[in-house]
């Protein structure tokens, strides 16, 4: 894709609904934003319905949050720890997924739901499909930021293969139509040091999680 005007976006189309915008979250005030939803809802860890721990920490800011907990996967208004609403979502944040949905041809994302992943070195998150939304019409906007990680991308059966993309600080991703179903994960952190954000690596995670 050459949507602009001098030709050096280094987008990648992987899959049929699914793109990489290379650098396009950089630069922007994403850390004072989690900064600020952080205050009010922490990372934490949480627990799979099976009663083990999940790795990587988590958080949410929006309207709708994913939980996890021995009852299951879901999205939740309010933050289970504090009993309160999930922070909003900070104004940066949205202005980035619109930016990125209009830029992959999906108009109109409006997302209900931001989580926030941080992976710590030695962290992973394994294969699995996203499932826990109300419908799959909406695209899912990714935004890695920190240290580099080695992104896993399926198709729709669990057998299909797999391939694998790097993916660095400000790049933004965005997994639509006949990609929104596909398999994916993330490998093992490798350790290191990133000036932003220092031994980690954030992904904000946005979402049309409830009914339309
Ligand atoms: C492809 N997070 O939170 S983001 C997740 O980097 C999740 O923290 C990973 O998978 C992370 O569920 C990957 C990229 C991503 C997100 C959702 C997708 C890729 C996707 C949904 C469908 C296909
Ligand atoms: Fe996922």
């Amino acid at each position: 894709m050459e949507s602009d005007l001098f030709g050096d976006r280094r987008d990648e189309i992987i899959a049929p609904g699914a793109m990489i915008l290379r650098g396009i979250g950089a630069d922007r005030d994403l850390l004072a934003g989690l900064a600020s939803v952080e205050a009010r809802a922490p990372f934490r860890r949480m627990m799979t319905p099976g009663g083990r721990q999940i790795g990587v920490e988590m958080t949410n800011c929006g309207m709708l949050g994913w939980v996890s907990d021995r009852r299951g996967y879901r999205y939740e208004t309010h933050d289970p720890e504090s009993g309160r609403p999930w922070p909003d979502m900070p104004p940066c944040f949205v202005e980035l997924a619109h930016e990125a949905a209009l830029i992959a041809g999906f108009e109109a994302f409006e997302p209900d739901a931001c989580l926030i992943n941080r992976y710590a070195p030695g962290v992973k998150m394994g294969l699995h499909q996203d499932r826990d939304e109300a419908g799959f019409d909406a695209p899912i906007v990714s935004v890695s930021l920190g240290l580099p990680a080695t992104f896993q991308f399926g198709g729709t059966d669990r057998k299909d293969p797999v391939r694998r993309h790097e993916l660095h600080h400000g790049d933004v991703a965005v997994w639509g139509g006949p990609s929104r179903l596909a398999w994916h994960g993330i490998l093992t952190l490798k350790p290191g040091e990133h000036p932003e954000t220092g031994r980690c690596r954030i992904n904000l995670t946005f979402r049309q999680a409830g009914q339309r």
